[in-house]
This record gives structure tokens, sequence and C-alpha cells, in this order.
């Protein structure tokens, strides 16, 4: 039997920790994965993580079993984080997941269940697991216009010239914010006018949150998924802990689906508690635990909205650094949309060519479509980078 099994393609993404670790030289960047890093290039531990998990080895008595869905307080307390007050609570089902991807997945394997036929609409480009996770399914898969090279900002009449073809009960999947890989969001206007042509068309969001706080902070970073919450029957959310609570290896997301009226919640609920009993039985609870630790106690949480501002501010201020620097170097305003992006990443608009040199001639690490972690730089490397970037003729 394993005789038969062929090579997989590699993901281009992770490739890059490797390319990285084994370049001898010391002078190198890595703006590849994306993992939040301070100013020494390490990706601490939060204090409120910390302090919970202290909190919890001293009160924690059982390991046993908690419930197939997760721990109700921590789906109740995410629930509130994503939506606040948007949409009633009776209206929600959840499942706590192992991190974001494992609720990607177990959104697609419901849409799988409910409707085959539906075609998940993805922007053009998205992060590479959404179409790997999707044709995995055997889903219909379909693009839409989202990233216009030109300007470096949304192709918004693209975008919705494409989903205007999305029929009824089609899944339309949209980044919560700090789009992953252009780092180019909808402002809420836009987001509104979205939501006019998802009631035309009946077709369904499906929302990746996998950088709540990382933008423009914590609500603002959730209005547009709300201004949708608060308009439409139907939605899912798919949402992560791992950047905003810095707890990657916990595997810590949830999946939110949000119904037409209180009556579906008992079926919906009852589903999505059957996936995960077919796809992995309970999910990890750890990481949740100390989620909803820190989110339902008022010093643990102030604490912990303080670091994560000052982790999206760190991102903000270096964004601005590179973006004047490359004004300075360019003696052009060509790279403003740095600054105007929101989140870890942004695309420099290197062709692959120049982000090969960028990394053979001066050991710096980007994906291949020249995406770029703005959290691997710091104030040392910004000009480094800014020099590097027109070197190759960017
Ligand atoms: N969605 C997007 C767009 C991401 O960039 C990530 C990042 O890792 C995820 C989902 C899932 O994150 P995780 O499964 O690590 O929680
Ligand atoms: O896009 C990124 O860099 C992050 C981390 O298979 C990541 O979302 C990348 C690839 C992957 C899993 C996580």
């Amino acid at each position: 039997m394993l005789n038969a099994l062929r090579p997989q393609p590699q993901d281009k993404i992770l490739q890059l920790i490797q390319m990285y670790k084994e370049d001898p030289r010391d002078a190198k960047i890595d703006l590849g994965v994306g993992v939040y890093k301070d100013a020494n290039g390490l990706t601490p531990v939060m204090r409120a993580i910390k302090t919970a998990e202290k909190q919890l080895w001293e009160s924690e008595t059982t390991k046993s079993y908690t419930n197939l869905s997760g721990d109700p307080a921590y789906t109740a307390a995410m629930q509130d984080l994503i939506l606040g007050d948007s949409v009633t609570s009776d209206r929600l089902s959840a499942i706590a997941t192992p991190g974001g991807t494992g609720a990607i997945r177990q959104a697609l394997e419901l849409v799988k269940i409910a409707n085959p036929d539906a075609t998940i609409w993805l922007s053009n480009p998205t992060w590479p697991n959404h179409p790997s996770i999707i044709k995995f399914l055997g889903l219909p898969i379909a693009e839409y216009r989202y990233f216009d090279a030109e300007s470096r900002g949304v192709d918004f009449d693209g975008m919705l010239a494409d989903l205007a073809r999305a029929k009824k009960g089609d899944m339309v999947l949209l980044h919560a914010c700090c789009h992953n890989p252009t780092g180019a969001n909808l402002t809420l206007p836009q987001w509104s006018v979205v939501a006019d042509l998802l009631e035309k068309t009946g077709a369904i969001p499906f929302i990746d949150n996998a950088y709540q706080g990382f933008g423009d902070g914590l609500d603002e970073d959730a209005a547009g998924l709300r201004l949708l919450a608060s308009r439409l029957p139907e939605l899912l959310i798919a949402a992560s802990c791992s950047k905003n609570f810095g707890i990657y290896r916990e595997r810590t997301g949830i999946l939110i689906a949000v119904a037409p009226n209180a009556e579906m919640h008992g079926v919906v609920q009852q589903n999505l508690a059957f996936l995960n009993r077919q796809n992995f039985s309970f999910p990890p609870d750890h990481g949740a635990r100390l989620v909803s630790m820190i989110l339902t106690d008022p010093a643990l949480r102030a604490d912990w909205q303080q670091e994560l501002e000052a982790v999206r501010l760190n991102m903000l201020s270096l964004r601005e650094s590179l973006a004047s620097e490359l004004q300075r170097l360019s003696g052009s305003d060509r790279f403003g949309f740095l600054a105007q992006h929101r989140g870890m990443f942004s695309r420099v608009g290197a062709t692959p060519e120049q982000v090969e040199a960028l990394r053979r001639d001066h050991g710096v690490y980007m994906v291949g479509d020249s995406r770029m972690n703005i959290a691997g730089l710091n104030a040392q490397s910004v000009p480094v980078l800014a020099k590097a970037i027109i070197d190759v003729g960017v």
C-alpha cells in the first residue's frame, strides 16, 4: 500500500524556515513565515499567557475529557471577542478546533455535508492552505479578483464584478483583516457594499479571522465581519488564537456558525460536534483554557490587550520606517503602500528573480511572491532591507 504513495508538494512558506536556518551568514533577515517576532527576533510567550499557565497549574485538578465542542467558557468568550453584540447569541453555534486551520477544515467539511455543490470563492491571492484544503476535500473552487498589483490596494471593482457571479449557497471566503499575503484590506464602507452584494446573490460569507488585533485594534479588525453578521442570515467564521495570543503550537481555534434563527441552533451545534468526533474527537484544551481565563479575568485581559497593542504598534512603526527609508532611497512615493497596509504582511512587488537575488546576495528571506513578514524587521534591519530592495531593482 505505502508504495503507491507519491511525493506531495511542500509548503513554500514553511520551506523558508529551513533555508534560513541553513544560511551561515550572520547578517541574514528572516521575513518568511508569519510568526510575530520582537526586536530581538524572538517570539515570546505573552505575559498574560505565562500568568494564566501558572494559575492553571495551581488550580487544575483533572485532565479528564472536556466536551466534544470544547469548553463552553472558551467558545462563549471567543464569540464575544469576535462578534461583540453584532448578533444575538441564540443564533450561534461553535466548536473549539485545533488552530484556525482546524476551524477552516471543519467549516469546509460542514459545507460538504450541507451543500457539496457549493463553490468556494477565494481571493486572488490568498493563503495557500485555503485552496489546498478545498481541493483535498474535492469542493468546487473559484477565484475573485482582490489585489491590484499596480496600486497595491484592493481591486474593489474587480472583486464585486467577480462575486456578482456567485450563486445562492456558494461560500465567499473573506479575510477578516490583515489580508494574507497582501496586507491590503477592505474599508468599512466596502464591507457594507460586499454585504449588499451577498444579500443580493444569496452567497454565504466564510470569514477567516486569524489576525484580530494585529491591524487597527481588536474591535476595529472585527468591524467588517460584525457588519456582515448584523445584516446577513448566515455566516461561518474560522478564527485562530495563534497570533493574537501567541500560542501557535497550542493549536487553539474556533469555528462559529451564525444561523438565521435560534431554532436552528440544536441541529447546527450537533453537526459541528459530530465533525469534531469524526475528525479528532475532543479538541485540544490547554490553549483554549488559557484564552478563556484571560478573556474572563479583567486584570489578565487588560494585560493581554496592552501587550497585543504594543505588538500591533511595533509592526505599524516598522511599516512606517521602512516606507520612509524606501522613499528616501528611491526618491519616490512608490513604497508608500507599506505604511497603508495592515497586519504582518505586504508584498513589496519584487519579481521572483528579485526575490531570489535578495536571498542570494543579501540574505533576505521572503516568500516567492515577495510577501514580507514585517515583524521580522527591527530598527537595525530596516535600512539594510531598504537598501537591498533598491539594489536588486524593485
Ligand atoms: N488563516 C490565515 C490567513 C493564516 O495566515 C493562518 C496562519 O497561520 C491561519 C489561518 C491559521 O492559523 P493556525 O492554524 O496556526 O491557528
Ligand atoms: O502565512 C503564514 O506565514 C502563517 C503561518 O502551512 C503558516 O499563516 C504558514 C504556512 C503553513 C502554516 C502556517
